[in-house]
């Protein structure tokens, strides 16, 4: 008899990935892996994962990792001890403090860090070296929220939680592809719009796959959300819908902020003019909010990334504290952080711009932190912001950074410029869980293994200001360490043992909490210092727990968090955009995010299910737009702005608006050729928040042109020469890449042995008259490698070779498929990857629907599953259902 199965408990987790800050149950498989399911007890959740969530086990392996320290040698890195490299960090940072001052060197961080790396690397900068360089990612993210909300409430607050967005009546999203980006908090939305007819309105100057379920839709033209937001001021005013109790009550700066309203939105026919939008669909926005007491604004970063995102958020809370929607259930302004962490950042000061535990650098709160940390050397005044931190790098005048948890090489504005100043560093230090990404190959001094997801330990803040524990479910491998650990020991090597003591995470969230309620009495809404006294067993068992600790909504008795407790209308300046476009760039580059990848890929890059659902870097282009640049859909096109160049795959659509293109963030110079869209954007900033204005840089786009395109699936990461198009695309066991080229066919047989083998297992079919070309490698019975070059986009075969390529064994009709590119049974290339989690591609779905005049997307989950379990493709769906109806009506 067999033994019985051991099962090992799950794990209670939380995802890596965005804000929402789902719970994840993850039970390992005792080689490495992990079955990862959504956890039913968790609050933001409930047991819903998104496409993201639901792949995580896909990016367990330990392939790409960094697994030991590695110091640099002139062009090479090699492998030093812990003890060594540790040394060299604390040695190189104190002798550049000795010699230069504390402000000559930098932490640059990230929200995708635990709470408690966070506190301890701000903690060594700003209470023992002595300065306030620490910046993070954030700063590209939530900083202009963080501005808003400070001007607004005294105290970086998002008032309200994910209930609210249960119980509203109309749902407001600004500058949010919620279907895509907050995905579970999305259907939570939707879920309240089927079940009690929640109205929903998306204000996007795309049409994205958040509109599928929008009842009003705004187009806005880039960068007016201040307009549409004074003329809703001015409207509520005049249809007697403010709270003017509230207002004289509760609020300070309301008849200067009116009356800049009225100079920045007139009238209805100018708000029309400068958001071109029709003046109707503004007047019935307006009528909704006036006429909706339960009305909750959600924002993300059509709001934030802007060079006047501040004014924009500050735009949206004036319409709130207008009608005293703030604080009251299914009511509010909603700011949704993006990183898992973005909220612990902000709680432990991780901003250049603040000292720690919602404090700022006023004198008293210096004096506070000071004393509590015994600090040796407290910083007096801000730091520098990201973007002016890389400048001041550049200019020699920061000679030390270390970089924790972010990719800054592709992700930041004016990339090329990073990459540049990264170079000059005396000392660059760069903790990283892959061995290889764009930063990597900026050439850092030290570089040190972190652990990952999975393997640490400690805690995360989420958009409704929950605390969830992220758990360890697998071992450390190798010497991966985790960040806290790393900071602490250069801390102790610099001569600060006394004041980092720390064992583990628990120590440090003990301290955290501690310092939350530190003199506080109430004068700080952030204080969770009943969690200090945790123990170490307390700690590991802890649930999710809201702050503020004693209610689920701040400002709910109607006072704010400023010296005289009321909340403050602030008048935003003029809209405008930060760069003018030009005969040389006239068009706007629009940049965001795509359903099933994650910032710069590093770790859903890893996933071939994930990748199915957008194969190339793209750009979106209006047809208008198109037909005057002579660019043609599926082809290639250069995008050009005064920071740099682009190469992308074009898709001509009329969801995009005219004069504005839109391309994703993801790609970067490990996964693609020419696709790092950061090195495109403009470094203007809110003058506020410092945060830059990514979504509108001047541009321009040219088509390109290449001869012959083709697929390589390998064993080993292909190489390509310089001028050849790639995109490099997860699969399994292997690597695969889709490539274009002008190479001439005589080159491709002996390129075809570099990538794949020359040994007897090769088979070719050579066509090279006619440009067409196959090779592939078997070993007995198996695919091992193919390439397949021709004249035709090389997509069209992705299905069929990835399938032959995971097949235990090829049939006779498989061969002949594979040398010849078609095959009886299925030749066509099955289109994207709509559905995830049930690998249902678009064809698929357009044959259900030709064969179902009803269809409807709850008929094509019941035939094909597709759509039945994360729910992230639905808007998909709906959007695929309808382009077919209105193709069968025409
Ligand atoms: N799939 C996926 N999800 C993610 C992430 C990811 O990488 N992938 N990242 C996470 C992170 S860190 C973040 S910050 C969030 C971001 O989440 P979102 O902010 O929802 O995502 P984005 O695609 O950056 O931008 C949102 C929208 O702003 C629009 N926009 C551009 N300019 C304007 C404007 O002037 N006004 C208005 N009203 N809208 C404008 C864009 O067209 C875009 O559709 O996503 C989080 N979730
Ligand atoms: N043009 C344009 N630019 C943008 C944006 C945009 O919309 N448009 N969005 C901005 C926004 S909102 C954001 S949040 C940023 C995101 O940009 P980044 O933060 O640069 O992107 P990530 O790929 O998330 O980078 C995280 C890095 O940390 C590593 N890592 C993962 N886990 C750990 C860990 O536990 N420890 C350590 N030490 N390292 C780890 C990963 O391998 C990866 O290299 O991009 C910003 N840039
Ligand atoms: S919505 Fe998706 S990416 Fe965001 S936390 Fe939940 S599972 Fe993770
Ligand atoms: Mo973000």
């Amino acid at each position: 008899m067999n033994a019985p199965q051991q099962h090992p408990p799950a794990v209670r987790t939380t995802c890596p990935y965005c804000g929402v800050g789902c719970g994840v149950l993850a039970k390992p498989d005792g080689m490495g892996g992990a079955a990862i399911e959504g956890d039913p007890q968790h609050p933001a959740n409930f047991g819903r994962l998104c496409s993201k969530g639901s792949a995580l086990s896909e990016t367990l392996g330990l392939s790409t990792r960094l697994l030991h320290p590695m110091q640099r040698h002139g062009d090479t890195l090699a492998r030093v001890t812990w003890d060594a490299a540790l040394d060299q960090v604390a040695s190189g940072f104190k002798q550049i403090i000795e010699r230069d001052g504390p402000d000559a060197v930098a932490f640059y961080l990230s929200g995708q860090l635990l709470t408690e790396d966070y506190y301890v690397a701000n903690k060594l900068m700003k209470g023992f070296i002595g300065s306030a360089n620490v910046d993070t990612n954030s700063r590209l993210c939530m900083a202009s929220s963080v501005a808003g909300h400070r001007r607004a409430f005294g105290g970086d607050v998002v008032p309200g939680c994910y209930a609210d967005l249960d119980e509203a009546d109309l749902i407001v999203l600004t500058g949010s592809n919620a279907a895509w980006c907050h995905p579970i908090l999305f259907q939570r939305i939707v879920a309240n719009r089927r079940a009690r007819g929640a109205r929903i309105v998306v204000i996007d100057p795309r049409r994205t796959a958040t509109c599928e379920d929008a009842d009003l839709f705004l187009p806005i033209a880039p960068g007016m959300d201040t307009v549409l937001f004074s003329g809703l001021l001015t409207h509520l005013v005049d249809s007697s819908a403010i709270d003017a109790d509230f207002v004289a009550g509760n609020t300070s700066g309301f008849a200067e902020t009116l009356a800049r309203a009225r100079e920045i939105a007139p009238a209805l026919d100018a708000i029309a003019e400068r958001t071109e939008l029709p003046a109707q669909h503004i007047a019935a926005f307006y009528k909704w909010f006036a006429e909706t007491e339960k009305t909750v604004t959600c924002y993300s970063q059509g709001v934030n990334q802007s060079a006047q995102g501040t004014d924009k958020v500050n735009a949206i809370i004036n319409c709130h504290l207008a009608t005293g929607r703030i604080g009251r259930p299914g009511m509010g302004p909603f700011s949704l952080t993006g990183q898992p962490n973005a909220m612990g950042g902000r709680e432990v000061g991780g901003l250049a711009n603040q000292l720690a535990a919602h404090m700022g650098f006023l004198p008293d709160d210096i004096d506070r932190v000071g004393r509590f940390w015994n600090a040796t050397a407290m910083a007096k005044q801000e730091g520098l912001k990201a973007v002016p931190l890389f400048d001041a790098i550049a200019r020699g005048k920061v000679k030390a950074l270390w970089v924790m948890g972010t990719n800054p090489a592709v992700s930041l504005p004016r990339a090329g410029a990073v990459r540049e100043a990264l170079r000059k560093l005396e000392l660059f230090v760069l903790s990283e869980v892959v061995a290889s990404n764009d930063t990597v190959a900026c050439g850092p001094h030290v570089l040190l293994p972190a652990t990952a997801w999975g393997e640490k330990d400690g805690t995360v803040t989420n958009s409704e200001r929950r605390i969830s524990r992220q758990r360890r479910f697998l071992p450390a491998p190798s010497e991966a360490r985790p960040d806290w650990w790393m900071v602490t020991e250069v801390a102790r090597r610099m001569g600060f043992a006394q004041a980092f003591p720390y064992r583990s995470a628990a120590d440090i969230f003990r301290e955290h909490a501690a310092l939350s309620g530190f003199e506080n009495d109430g004068a700080r809404a952030f204080d969770i210092s009943d969690l200090a006294t945790l123990s170490d067993e307390a700690f590991d068992a802890l649930d999710p727990v809201q702050w503020p600790r004693s209610r689920a909504r701040l400002f709910d008795d109607g006072h704010f968090v400023t010296p005289d407790r009321k909340g403050r209308f602030v008048p935003p300046e003029p809209a405008a955009l930060a760069d003018k476009v030009c005969d040389a760039f006239p068009l706007r580059l629009n940049t965001g995010r795509v359903r099933d990848q994650w910032h710069t890929m590093t770790r859903t890059g890893l996933s071939p299910r994930l990748g199915g659902h957008c194969r190339e870097p793209f750009v979106i282009v209006h047809p208008r737009d198109a037909d005057a640049a002579g660019l043609i859909d599926a082809g290639y096109a250069r995008v050009t702005t005064a920071h740099g160049a682009c190469v992308l795959k074009v898709a001509v659509s009329d969801q995009q608006r005219p004069g504005s293109l839109f391309a994703p963030i993801h790609w970067s110079d490990a996964t693609a050729a020419h696709a790092r869209i950061g090195e495109l954007v403009t470094d203007a900033t809110d003058p506020w928040s410092g945060q830059p204005e990514s979504k509108a840089t001047p541009a321009a786009i040219a088509p390109v042109t290449y001869r012959f395109h083709g697929l390589v699936l390998a064993d080993t990461p292909p190489a390509f020469e310089a001028g050849e198009l790639f995109t490099r695309i997860a699969l399994k066991g292997g690597s695969g890449a889709l490539f274009a080229t002008d190479a001439s066919p005589e080159t491709w047989p002996a390129q075809a042995r570099k990538w794949i083998g020359a040994d007897a297992g090769l088979a070719e079919y050579a066509d090279l008259a006619g440009s067409s070309y196959r090779a592939a490698r078997l070993d007995h019975d198996r695919l091992t490698g193919c390439v397949a070059i021709g004249p035709e986009p090389a997509d069209t075969f992705w299905d069929l070779l990835t399938t032959l390529m995971a097949a235990d064994g090829l049939t006779a009709a498989d061969r002949r498929a594979l040398l010849s590119g078609a095959r009886d049974d299925a030749t066509a290339d099955l289109g994207p990857l709509v559905c995830a989690c049930f690998a249902v591609r678009r064809a698929t779905i357009g044959d259900f629907l030709a064969g179902n005049a009803t269809g409807t997307v709850e008929a094509i989950g019941r035939a094909l599953k597709a759509g039945t379990n994360c729910g992230s493709c639905l808007p998909e769906l709906k959007r695929i259902v309808a382009h077919v109806a209105a193709a069968e009506t025409v």
